[in-house]
């Protein structure tokens, strides 16, 4: 019988000395359907921000757009965290990515020494493969949003066998077992500090670490909404592919919402492919110039001025 996590509650005490408002209460669960659904039932009834729940085994762990979370009890941290907030629906995936970033970084701290980086829109992945994914969910009254449910599912020990080949844990990565009260209080801490950069200025506050960690920069991506290369996620939180098929198309931009189902890294264009191919070559030299401007923070949609950050109460 699976137990309630009991080297979290530690956890508590670590969150107090730094100051963190989220984790207040820390609600520690040995089984729960999915700690989205244990917050979302909290939220309605009117739970405070900052309230998070965790638990050690989920019978119905879910992903994005349907899909499972799976994960075996005790190897891995299953978290939600209720964030009490104030904005349109469309800002929602900009503080999803936020999420990502939040856990990027949380798990680079227990990674030292590993690349860690984030997939958009907001999956954790080492080499390729992934190591968390995180959900997030709006709890609306009308048309705005006043609650979401970050929910977090990070590998820590070990993944499941049957995602062998596409996933990944930070025990994995080698070093000593990971602390998960740490592990946890580091994700709470980088979830308070990237949410509320996003909600206070909008993705553009974290537009250099996004560029910095992005593992799609420069892949062949594609995707129900088209097919090119990733040159940059814009200030509206879209997927910027410059695209590669279609003759009129190629080495137009177009940009993937975090609706486009299934983002898949396509076969790369390497140099023998570009020089048989002439769209491959065009779609060659326009990623070079717009990956450099990407590093300079060039890419994005939005114009500054036309930017509004989700405005809310983080
Ligand atoms: C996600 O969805 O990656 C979001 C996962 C969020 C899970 C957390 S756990 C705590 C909270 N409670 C919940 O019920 N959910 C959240 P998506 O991008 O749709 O990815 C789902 C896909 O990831 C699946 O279809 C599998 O291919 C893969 N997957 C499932 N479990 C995995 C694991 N443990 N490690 C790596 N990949 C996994």
């Amino acid at each position: 019988m699976t137990r309630a996590p009991s080297d979290l509650e530690r956890a508590r005490d670590l969150l107090t000395e730094r100051g963190c408002a989220l984790g207040s209460p820390l609600v520690l669960l040995d089984e729960t359907t999915s700690t989205n659904d244990e917050a979302k039932r909290a939220a309605k009834a009117g739970a405070a921000h900052g309230a998070t729940w965790v638990a050690e085994r989920q019978t119905a762990g879910r992903g994005r757009q349907g899909r499972a979370w799976v994960a075996a009890p005790g190897d891995a941290l299953l978290v939600s965290v209720l964030v009490r907030t104030s904005c349109p629906q469309a800002y929602v995936p900009q503080l999803a990515l936020a999420a990502g970033l939040a856990a990027r970084d949380a798990v680079a701290l227990a990674a030292p020494g590993v690349d860690v980086r984030v997939k958009w829109p907001n999956d954790v992945v080492v080499e390729g493969r992934k190591l968390a994914g995180v959900l997030v969910e709006g709890v609306s009254t009308g048309a705005r949003v006043d609650a979401i449910i970050v929910g977090i599912g990070i590998n820590v020990r070990a993944f499941p066998p049957e995602l062998a080949e596409r996933a990944t844990s930070i025990d994995r990565m080698g070093g000593a077992p990971t602390d998960r009260a740490a592990l946890l209080v580091e994700l709470l801490v980088a979830l308070e500090r990237d949410l509320g950069l996003v909600a206070a200025r909008g993705v553009a506050a974290v537009r250099a670490r996004l560029a910095a960690a992005d593992a799609l920069l420069g892949e062949s991506v594609a995707s129900d909404a088209g097919a090119g290369v990733a040159v940059g996620i814009d200030d509206d939180g879209r997927l910027v592919v410059r695209e590669t098929t279609g003759r009129s198309r190629a080495g137009r931009r177009a940009r993937f919402t975090s609706r486009a189902t299934s983002v898949r890294a396509a076969p790369r264009v390497d140099g023998a492919a570009a020089a048989r191919d002439g769209r491959a070559v065009v779609a060659r030299d326009g990623l070079r110039r717009a990956v450099r401007g990407a590093r300079r923070g060039a890419v994005g949609g939005a114009a500054a001025g036309r930017h509004q950050p989700p405005g809310q109460h983080v």
